[in-house]
């Protein structure tokens, strides 16, 4: 059960962050008001929502996904793997620490972005992707191994049309796990009920279990079809202007 969520609306600067969507230039006015209407979704799921003052310095801040992992009784802040967001990570860390008293810190040479990780019950999928290196993944699962989580690594780098794990795979609880298609038949999610989602719908694999309802990008109707055939509570939110930035459902929240 979720009760908090972190988020940062984006910034003045928000369309000079990096990406490869090659969908244009976001309208910072309709990032902003999707970005009202994510939190608004999130409170109406139960969540307290904690919003974090814009951070032009960061122009890719907004996706606060990627700054940290969080569990119950731990978190571990990332550290990621494009020089212009490192920073985002020291201007994060103050307010995780007033939530949790256990912090640990994913180290140089590793590099570990937040959006590469999949928490799915009691294991842990480390996306080694462009942005997470062989070494952040070893000492995240080095950290949450010795808290008793079991963990698979999921090398996603020659995937090209996915930035980072959860871009491509979500955990819904009851053993489902929603894939993009060319992850589904992979060894790692075998033991899973695999919901495959066909290329043209990709985009909608990065969607998120907040506690009895599934946020979903809006537009993509074999997914919401999959997900309401299996009785998920859908809620479908438009996001296009995050999408010009290669950030989905996921990368504007962390929760606890
Ligand atoms: C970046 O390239 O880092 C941002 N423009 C998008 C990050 C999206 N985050 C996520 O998928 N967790």
């Amino acid at each position: 059960m979720f009760r908090h969520a972190i988020v940062r609306p984006p910034a003045a600067n928000f369309a000079d962050g990096l990406t490869t969507a090659n969908l244009g230039k976001p309208d910072l006015a309709l990032a902003t008001a999707q970005h009202e209407a994510y939190c608004a979704a999130l409170a109406g799921c139960g969540l307290q929502i904690h919003s974090l003052p814009a951070e032009e310095q960061y122009p890719d801040s907004t996706f606060v996904e990627d700054t940290a992992v969080l569990t119950p009784n731990f978190t571990i802040l990332a550290r990621p793997g494009t020089q212009s967001r490192l920073g985002e990570v020291t201007a994060i860390a103050p307010v995780l620490r007033r939530f949790y008293s256990t912090v640990y810190l994913i180290e140089s040479p590793g590099t570990l972005d937040g959006g590469d990780i999949c928490e799915a019950g009691n294991h842990f999928f480390i996306g080694i992707s462009q942005r997470t290196n062989q070494e952040g993944a070893r000492q995240l699962a080095a950290i949450v191994e010795a808290h008793g989580y079991k963990t698979w690594v999921v090398d996603i780098r020659n995937i090209s049309s996915i930035l980072h794990l959860k871009s491509g795979i979500a955990y819904l609880n009851n053993n489902h796990m929603l894939l993009m298609e060319e992850l589904a038949g992979r060894e790692e999610f075998s033991s899973y009920e695999v919901i495959s989602i066909p290329a043209s719908e990709t985009y909608a694999c990065n969607c998120l279990l907040v506690n009895d309802t599934v946020l979903v990008p809006f537009g993509f109707p074999h997914a919401s079809t999959e997900l309401a055939r299996r009785s998920y509570k859908i809620l479908e939110l438009d996001m296009s202007e995050f999408r010009k930035m290669d950030g989905g459902v996921s990368c504007l929240s962390l929760r606890f």
